[in-house]
């Protein structure tokens, strides 16, 4: 009796496959995606995306022939009848002289193909281009449970030190930008999948990455390392602008604090430059998050300019006055205003952030409000609740707030453009 050429038991699992790439398909597979390691978008990430692809072809070379050679033994010699299944094995034999240098050499040369551009690459990431040739921009990048700090070390403000921002990395597109990688408390991982691999940000060690946008544009950014609760929401974003929108952007963020309420003093201060350069878009009203997530570069742009029309002097005011009396400049710094602390994200300018929360909450008036009533809600054990709102070691509320006084915040807060 012949046997059938695929065992009848194997036929439907062959049959399965089509719909089993189809569903892998379906479950969102597609290389484009926001932190797709496929769709490169700076010479680091380029570079180690043509490593990958490099170790998948010879992977994949080897995958073949070894498949082709194991299918023709399988088929070639399988137990056809059923005298065949009972026969005893054949002659074993081993060791052929010319298989055996052939089988090593191509190993050998598989891995040279490898380990030469692997070899090019470790140094090609680690070096950041020299500063005055590549015109190197540097930045400092602190991990903290469950959010980042950056600092602008190029970037000095008298009598109070470099430039500080959370969550939002601001860089020069175009341009090599050195990231410092530090951290306050656990390791951490600094991971923009478009523009550059993940490096870990490690307790009393000084690493550093470099990395660099071709094009202006809006990347999303993740930790990579597990670092407690929170750690799979500990997001950030890099927005790269083209040099004088970049040089604007830093004159706007070294002014302190913007203040809306008229009885304050520094509200002669010169009005504050205007991204003239970015173009508006109507309609962007960055309320769904349809439109943000359609383009949220745009959304940032939008958010740079205050909208003095749609600001409620009076509430701000009270919004200020509550963001001392809650506690909250305890562990926010606010520069120009009364805030000083530095245990969470500097909020100076934090009106013109298109999230809160470290990227997982799109920054509209709505949103803050959910997130200032329940950071818990979003965040589960953040420091600005778990310390914060309550005492960790009694479980006691520490700030209470009513709709009113969120409100208050929420206008305060969003002025600070
Ligand atoms: C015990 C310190 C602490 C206090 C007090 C505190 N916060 Fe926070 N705040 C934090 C930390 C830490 C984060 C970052 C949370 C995260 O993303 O994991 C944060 C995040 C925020 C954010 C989001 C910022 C961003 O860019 O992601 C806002 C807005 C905010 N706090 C407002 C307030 C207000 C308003 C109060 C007072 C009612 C307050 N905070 C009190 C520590 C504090
Ligand atoms: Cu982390």
């Amino acid at each position: 009796m012949r046997r059938p050429l695929i065992p009848r038991k194997l036929a439907p699992c062959l049959r399965a496959l089509p719909a089993l790439a189809g569903l892998a398909l379906l479950t969102g597979c597609w290389l484009d995606g926001r932190q797709s390691t496929f769709d490169v978008k700076g010479p680091v990430a380029r570079a180690q995306l043509d490593l990958f692809m490099v170790t998948v072809y010879v992977t994949a070379v080897i995958f073949v022939v070894v498949g082709a050679v194991l299918a023709y033994a399988m088929i070639k010699f399988r137990a056809r009848t059923a005298a065949d299944e009972r026969a005893e094995p054949p002659p074993q034999g081993h060791g052929n002289f010319l298989v055996e240098i052939g089988l090593v050499s191509a190993s050998v040369l598989c891995l040279v193909i490898i380990a030469v551009p692997t070899l090019k690459n470790i140094w090609f990431t680690y070096e950041v281009p020299d500063v005055q040739r590549a015109n190197a921009y540097e930045i400092t990048a602190t991990g903290y449970q469950w959010w980042f700090k950056f600092e602008y070390p190029a970037e000095q403000i008298d009598g109070v030190g470099p430039l500080v921002t959370g969550n939002e990395l601001v860089i020069p597109a175009g341009r090599p930008v050195r990231v410092n990688l530090r951290t306050v408390d656990v390791i951490h991982s600094f991971w923009v999948p478009k523009l550059a691999g993940k490096v870990d940000m490690i307790p009393n060690r000084a690493n550093h990455l470099w990395l660099q946008a071709d094009q202006p544009g809006y990347y999303y950014g993740q930790c990579a390392e597990f670092c407690g609760d929170s750690h799979a929401i500990m997001r950030f974003r890099v927005i790269a602008l083209g040099e004088k929108e970049f040089a604007l952007w830093r004159a706007n963020q070294e002014q302190p604090a913007r203040s809306v309420a008229p009885a304050t003093a520094d509200a002669e201060r010169k009005p504050r430059a205007v991204f003239a350069s970015f173009t508006t878009h109507p309609g962007a009203a960055l309320s769904g998050s349809a439109e943000f997530d359609a383009d949220p570069f745009a959304a940032w742009q939008e958010k740079q300019r205050p909208d003095p029309a749609g600001e409620n002097p009076a509430l701000a005011a009270q919004g200020r006055r509550l963001f001392q009396e809650k506690t909250c400049i305890a562990c926010h710094t606010i520069r120009g205003h009364e805030g000083v602390g530095v245990a969470g994200p500097d909020l100076t300018h934090v009106g013109a952030r298109t999230t809160i929360a470290a990227g997982t909450l799109e920054n509209t008036p709505q949103r803050m409000h959910d997130w200032i009533a329940d950071p818990n809600h979003f965040k589960p054990g953040n420091k600005m609740f778990n310390g914060g709102y309550t005492d960790p070691a009694t479980g006691r509320r520490l700030i209470v707030l009513n709709e009113t006084e969120i409100d208050a915040l929420v206008a305060y807060l969003q002025s600070l453009k």
